[in-house]
């Protein structure tokens, strides 16, 4: 059995008063780390004025990072930047040990993590789309092996230069090819979504930062037994449930990924594709790790990964969650005064659900949607239910019929599907 590696973790701040964040997001990226299955042996928050343009970090700092590497032993630097490709390779010729980015972490827990097919595909796409320009890279780490063995580093330099331009015919090749099984079973999806839509549930997406709780509020609510743990991404796929209030009102809940700060642009379109389902979604159940220190920050970052993936306009119910930990109750003033109104309840104790409820029953009478519809003269009190709870934006008489085209409550155009 090898052992476990040794991980020194960098990340940088610019002023003293970043500080603090600056170890938060340390502590993040330890969770990270681990959940990739790399131990954390020592963690260092960089001063940075300037970033280095070959090294990112520089000389000064570097040196001393290079002396916590030795005498901790260390096996990889993790660095919670982003460094481009040639400052990734000149770290490792100054470490003598691979360096990897938040990226290329959060590829690997992502990789060993995704279930379907669907999420293979995406991640695997989003695996070439990082190796590409890093291929002199992998190159380098191929010769420093050899070196070790054979004797230093018996390639010749036209002979690398050959073998990635033969690299990355192939990558090249794998990009297409997997793009066109994603667009197959991305279109196979589709159709499954569409029917579920004219099934004409309301659905409501539970979304939040990584490790909020989504699953286990799924899990209290429905049952649905989908995995749970105290770790970054437990749930890369996307889960729905029927779940049934106590008005007998039916609506569909989904689980979904977790969003994290600093999400490669890569994974976006990752995230995109397993988010499509919840994206469609009616609402948005925004949940909310309120015992969490960097709570506010979270919300935050959920919300600039909504706007990217172009769902920051839908209704949104925010919900803090883990209000039976201690550190939820301090934290939950400060978010109330962001969030004024929300939904406070802790999805392990079971605790709150009646006013999750609630705002969901206040959700589902807000949604509004156009309809057109043919009723006959006889069914005339449907007209005046409409009229009572919607807008009438026109209507005609044809015959015995009534055509309306309205603006009304989306539960009662579920109610009213046999018009339309
Ligand atoms: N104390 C407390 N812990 C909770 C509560 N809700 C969830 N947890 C714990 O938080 C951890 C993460 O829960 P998950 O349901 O896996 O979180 P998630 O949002 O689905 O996380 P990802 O799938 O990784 O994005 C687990 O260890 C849960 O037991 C709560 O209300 N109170
Ligand atoms: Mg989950």
């Amino acid at each position: 059995m090898s052992e476990k590696q040794k991980a020194l973790l960098i990340a940088a701040y610019r002023g003293a008063k970043e500080l603090p964040t600056c170890e938060e997001h340390l502590e993040e990226l330890a969770l990270l780390v681990d959940t990739f299955g790399i131990d954390t042996a020592a963690k260092f928050a960089c001063p940075l004025r300037k970033i280095d343009a070959s090294t990112y970090f520089g000389k000064g700092k570097l040196e001393a990072l290079v002396d916590v590497a030795r005498t901790d032993n260390i096996d990889i630097i993790v660095i919670d930047e982003e460094i481009n490709p040639s400052q990734q390779r000149n770290l490792e010729r100054v470490f003598g040990r691979t360096v990897l980015d938040r990226t290329e972490v959060i590829l690997g827990v992502f990789g060993q993590r995704a279930r379907t097919r669907e999420a293979r595909l995406q991640i695997e796409l989003a695996e070439v789309k990082y190796q590409i320009p890093r291929l002199k890279r992998l190159w380098t780490h191929l010769s420093r092996q050899a070196g070790t063995v054979g004797g230093g580093g018996a390639y010749l330099k036209g002979e690398g230069e050959k073998q990635i331009e033969l690299d990355r015919r192939i990558l090249d090749k794998k990009l297409d090819q997997l793009k066109k099984e994603i667009e197959v079973v991305e279109s196979q999806r589709a159709t499954q979504r569409g029917s579920r839509q004219r099934s004409g549930i309301p659905t409501f997406a539970i979304i939040g930062y990584t490790n909020a709780g989504k699953s286990t509020l799924l899990n209290a609510l429905t049952n649905a037994g989908v995995f749970t743990e105290d770790k970054l991404f437990a749930t890369l796929d996307t889960t729905t449930r029927r779940f049934v209030l106590q008005n007998n009102q039916e609506v569909l809940l989904i689980d979904t990924v977790g969003f994290i700060r600093k999400l490669p642009h890569l994974l976006v379109a990752a995230f995109k594709s397993t988010l499509e389902e919840a994206l469609h979604a009616d609402i948005l159940i925004h949940l909310i790790d309120a015992s969490h220190p960097m709570a506010e920050e979270q919300a935050k970052t959920t919300f600039e990964v909504l706007k990217e993936l172009n769902a920051e306009q839908k209704p949104i119910i925010t919900v803090f969650n883990k209000i039976d930990k201690e550190e939820a109750k301090s934290n939950a003033m400060r978010l109330r005064l962001v969030y004024p109104k929300s939904v406070a309840l802790s999805a392990t104790q079971k605790i709150g659900f009646d006013h999750l409820e609630e705002a969901i029953v206040q959700e589902i009478k807000n949604q509004r949607t156009q309809v057109k519809l043919r009723i006959p003269q006889s069914d005339y009190a449907i007209v005046s239910e409409i009229i009572r709870l919607g807008k009438i934006l026109h209507q005609d008489y044809i015959d015995d019929l009534i055509e309306i085209r309205a603006e009304i409550p989306l539960f009662l155009s579920h109610k009213l599907q046999k018009y339309q």
